[in-house]
């Protein structure tokens, strides 16, 4: 028998502990508060956003904790648990696009934008403390933005991000989208990564028990009941351990063929192209007759199709037909992996290893090159699809791969 590494969500007291102990080991003071937000796995809607499509994403119950405690100067002092490399300092003068390196740029970043954006927001410290796996596929740096993003609107009086309320609804959802537009700048310009906006909007805009229909041309979303145990499934999680990087160029290729191909068909964004009442056969044959036409027609066919399975996954979720979803998981990911190109190997076996263990669907998820995998199956089954995919990366000599089971959690708060 193949033993399983599962990787736990903290509860959320034993969280903000956790962060508050680092916090008052640190600085030697106890913070003003702690703040939290979560990473997320999507459902489906992959490498849309950026083409104002559609997504599907639900809140991880994993979260990035920061206790912070607001100073009077311009000062910001962060350590976190997860980086060995001791106290960082960055004054808040000092922080523009490029001069912050590592992961202090995701935090500083969201000082920088917030500042940009006009609001009063001087130094800090911050002790960082985490559960969401770092390099996995399921958001980490959103999460990290996040948890700032709300701590520093509360240690600044911004009220900009509202509360939560106890059945883990945000009470000011236009409020957030703000804020998770400025966490997109933070890691678009300070840490240099060409995200669209899923991400942020998971962390800050999801509900508990429910996943998060995100239309990336108007912002607009709505929450779809999310409740797989009451159909007797699960979503697992297959954390691969093959480590990913938005920083580097491949997601950034992608993103700049869809806005290629969207330059030559005359469109803002290949949104256009899904929704044309005429369909997209007349689009792809356009692009096919270029020089590389054969490439931009995958990938525009990826992202046209993919906006399509996201309307057909909430139509069977509306309708109670959970497992009708499946199917839809699978096309995603064949989708990915021919004419997106994004999957890599250990992707790919994760999900072959889950489906012959018996789920009804899988699919990479987030923006692939490594990191997760998510299946349905089965509540009953959630032990054995895990232990078969633990057997098939051993058996191929691939790095153990380690697990979660994704119930649809609370935003940032
Ligand atoms: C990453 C990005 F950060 C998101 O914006 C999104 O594009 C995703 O890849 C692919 O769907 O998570």
């Amino acid at each position: 028998d193949t033993a399983t590494v599962w990787t736990a969500a903290w509860d959320r007291p034993a969280g903000e502990e956790r962060a508050r102990e680092l916090f008052d080991a640190t600085f030697g003071t106890a913070p003003d508060g702690v703040w939290s937000a979560p990473g997320r796995v999507n459902l489906i809607g992959e490498h849309t956003d950026y083409n104002a499509g559609l997504a599907l994403p639900v809140a991880l119950p994993h979260r990035t904790y920061a206790a912070v405690a607001r100073r009077d100067d311009d000062l910001v002092r962060l350590v976190s648990a997860q980086e060995p490399s001791g106290v960082r300092e960055v004054r808040l003068a000092h922080a523009v696009p490029g001069a912050v390196r590592g992961w202090a740029a995701y935090v500083v970043g969201v000082a920088w934008a917030l500042r940009e954006a006009g609001h009063d927001v001087g130094g800090f410290d911050v002790a960082i403390d985490s559960c969401v796996p770092f390099g996995a596929g399921l958001s980490s740096s959103a999460a990290l933005e996040a948890s700032v993003a709300v701590a520093l609107d509360a240690v600044h009086g911004l009220g900009l991000a509202g509360g939560v309320d106890a059945d883990g609804a945000a009470r000011d959802d236009a409020g957030r989208a703000r804020v998770a537009e400025l966490c997109v700048r933070a890691e678009n310009e300070m840490a240099g990564a060409p995200t669209g906006g899923m991400d942020q909007a998971a962390s800050l805009r999801a509900r508990a028990g429910h996943a998060l229909l995100l239309d990336c041309r108007d912002g607009g979303v709505r929450h779809v009941p999310f409740d797989l145990a009451a159909h007797g499934l699960a979503l697992l999680v297959v954390d691969t351990r093959a480590e990913h990087s938005h920083v580097d160029g491949e997601y950034a290729q992608r993103r700049a063929a869809c806005e290629d191909a969207a330059r030559r068909l005359g469109v803002a964004s290949l949104r256009e192209v899904a929704d044309a009442a005429e369909g997209t056969g007349a689009a792809l044959a356009a692009l096919a007759t270029a020089a590389d036409g054969d490439v931009l027609v995958r990938r525009v066919r990826h992202v046209t199709s993919e906006i399509a399975r996201v309307r057909a996954f909430v139509e069977a979720l509306d309708a109670g037909d959970v497992p009708a979803v499946g199917p839809l998981m699978d096309a995603s990911h064949a989708s990915l992996r021919d004419d997106y190109e994004v999957s890599c190997r250990e992707l790919d076996v994760a999900v072959d290893a889950t489906l012959a263990a018996g789920a009804l669907g899988a699919r990479m998820t987030g923006g692939g090159f490594g990191g997760s995998a998510i299946a349905l199956v089965r509540a009953a089954d959630v032990d054995a699809v895990a232990t078969a995919v633990a057997a098939a990366f051993a058996a191929r000599g691939l790095a153990t791969p380690a697990f979660a089971v994704a119930v649809a959690g609370p935003p940032a708060a």
